[in-house]
């Protein structure tokens, strides 16, 4: 039966192309949760497996998915569905953007939400060097809005660093400024302060989001969530500053109901989202 036989219930679909992050918190498995909560029809393509180590430290451990793989989940993505709305989560290698950005040109969109992704531990810092540096030259141009988070934020402007909001906004300023997208740069835990601050920047309207800081350790799963939130709401038709206020107080809640496990991190729970505490 044709997606278009019921128009009125028909979710809007909405693919993220991201890695798997085994125990669940991070990676595509964050964005499907994230787009069920939200109501939209969450579809992936898989970039890469990571499974942290328990006997070293719980580091990655990352195998990449090959570019044919790829390509030919997005080929069966692209084909089946008329898509407008992406998410970009953790690419991983040169080849894998090289693949991506193929198939992200090969047709018009509406929304390219890049949570860039900088960083697994796992990975050879040679090789990581390389993947940035492609991320930034392949992808970066084609998002319509990217979540940079503090490090990312620091590398994607060319800033020493970034201690105060002031920073983080002269960070979004720069990051639009290079790459034309509406920034939402994430101060997360790392600026001091009672406040999760990020600032909102689209070349016009400049906004600094607050919301209590709920402990004082980064939850796996919050920046993945946020990103996905974002491209949910986008996906639904929401305005960028819309999508990302609401994608905010989801992950708040998501943190304030994050699930605890023996690894020395806890999740963020999407289910959580106004639901208030598990009883
Ligand atoms: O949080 C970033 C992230 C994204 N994607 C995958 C990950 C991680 C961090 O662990 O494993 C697959």
């Amino acid at each position: 039966m044709s997606a278009n036989t019921h128009p009125a219930a028909a979710p809007a679909v909405t693919l993220t192309i991201a890695g798997s992050e085994a125990t669940g918190g991070a990676g595509a498995q964050a964005d499907l949760k994230t787009f069920q909560e939200l109501g939209v029809y969450g579809i992936t393509a898989l970039t890469c497996i990571v499974a942290f180590d328990p006997k070293d430290s719980w580091n990655h451990r990352f195998v990449p998915v090959e570019p044919q793989v790829i390509s030919n989940q997005l080929e069966a993505i692209q084909t089946a569905y008329d898509l407008d709305t992406v998410k970009i989560g953790m690419l991983g290698t040169p080849a894998t953007i090289d693949t991506v950005a193929k198939s992200l040109q090969s047709q018009e969109w509406a929304n390219i939400v890049l949570d860039p992704v900088l960083i697994c531990k796992g990975q050879e810092p040679g090789a990581a060097l390389d993947t940035d540096q492609a991320l930034k030259a392949q992808i970066l141009p084609l998002a319509t809005f990217v979540t940079p988070n503090h490090f990312e934020s620091i590398s994607l402007s060319g800033m020493e660093d970034i201690t105060t909001v002031e920073d983080l906004k002269e960070a979004a300023k720069r990051i639009h400024e290079a790459s034309g997208a509406v920034v939402l740069a994430k101060g997360g835990v790392r600026l001091e302060g009672d406040d999760a601050v990020d600032v909102f920047y689209d070349g016009e309207t400049l906004e600094v989001l607050r919301a209590p800081k709920i402990g004082d350790v980064a939850v796996s799963g919050a920046g993945c969530t946020l990103a996905a939130a974002i491209t949910a709401e986008l996906a639904k038709g929401a305005s960028p500053l819309e999508a990302a206020k609401t994608a905010k107080a989801f992950v708040t809640e998501g943190i304030r109901n994050r699930v605890s496990s023996n690894a020395p991190f806890d999740a963020l729970w999407q289910g959580g989202a106004g639901r208030g505490p598990a009883l």
